[in-house]
């Protein structure tokens, strides 16, 4: 990547920072040949549950949260919506408890203290209306019923990444289909889009990057940083664009709406 890419806003969820899957070199060599007005962070940016199990927070991991800051202290508006595995800032006392615990965790925390927090976000697009914007945990039943499952499967994917990614991959998807049902996922976006007057939804969670566009609502989704190493980015112009980073640090264009 030589160019310097400059976009409106630009939606990144599922980084997972505090597990060792991370692609975090792609990440940072992204973010450093960017600008941008708006950074939405769309949950799931810390994988505070992956810290839990197994403590994980190497520099290059930290790194990456002191450019958002040095972004936001350049006039970047930065959004962090919550996520599952990011929870703790949907709880204010957890947060407190967890800053508590050590310097690591304080320092990690002090930096998204800094961020407007949410758990959805209403964003008004010049081109296209209003647009929601959440983690998609929301609709995952499983999540929100039963952690302990939805932990235990995490764990069970932890494992099968470090053996086989492409293995992992088809399994995460295979258990996500099975456990909250994929079309069950899409049928309350529907719903919430045509009560809540809305043009499309923007999320993440599943880790699957894609634009699909329906008679009666549009439907992104960010992907993620362990895998597909993707973005959602709306350019100047209002146009939205899902984007790659591939081996070479090159940004393909996956699908355009
Ligand atoms: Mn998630």
């Amino acid at each position: 990547m030589t160019n310097n890419n400059q976009y409106k806003s630009v939606f990144l969820s599922d980084i997972h920072l505090g597990f060792n899957g991370c692609q975090n070199k792609k990440l940072e060599n992204f973010l450093t040949n960017t600008d941008f007005e708006n950074l939405y962070l769309v949950g799931d940016i810390i994988d505070f549950w992956s810290m839990e199990d197994k403590f994980y927070w190497p520099d290059s991991h930290q790194k990456i949260l002191n450019i958002f800051e040095s972004k936001y202290v350049k006039g970047a508006n930065v959004f962090y919506i919550s996520g599952n595995h990011d929870d703790p800032l949907r709880d204010q006392p957890l947060l407190e408890e967890i800053m508590q615990k050590d310097e690591v965790y304080k320092k990690i925390i002090s930096v998204l203290k800094k961020f407007e927090h949410k758990e959805r976000h209403d964003f008004v697009s010049s081109k296209y209306g209003k647009l929601l914007i959440l983690h998609g945990d929301q609709y995952d039943a499983v999540t929100s019923n039963a952690k302990w499952i939805s932990k235990f499967g995490g764990m069970l994917y932890d494992i099968l990444i470090m053996i086989n990614r492409p293995m992992s991959k088809y399994l995460k998807n295979l258990t996500k289909k099975i456990v909250s049902g994929a079309s069950g996922f899409q049928k309350l976006v529907k719903e919430e889009c045509l009560e809540g007057n809305y043009v499309g939804l923007i999320c993440g969670h599943n880790h699957r990057p894609e634009i699909l566009k329906y008679k009666t609502h549009v439907y992104m989704n960010t992907g993620d940083w362990v895998e597909s190493c993707s973005a959602i980015v709306e350019e100047m112009d209002g146009t939205f664009k899902l984007i790659k980073v591939d081996e070479n640090f090159d940004i393909e264009t996956i699908s355009t709406l």
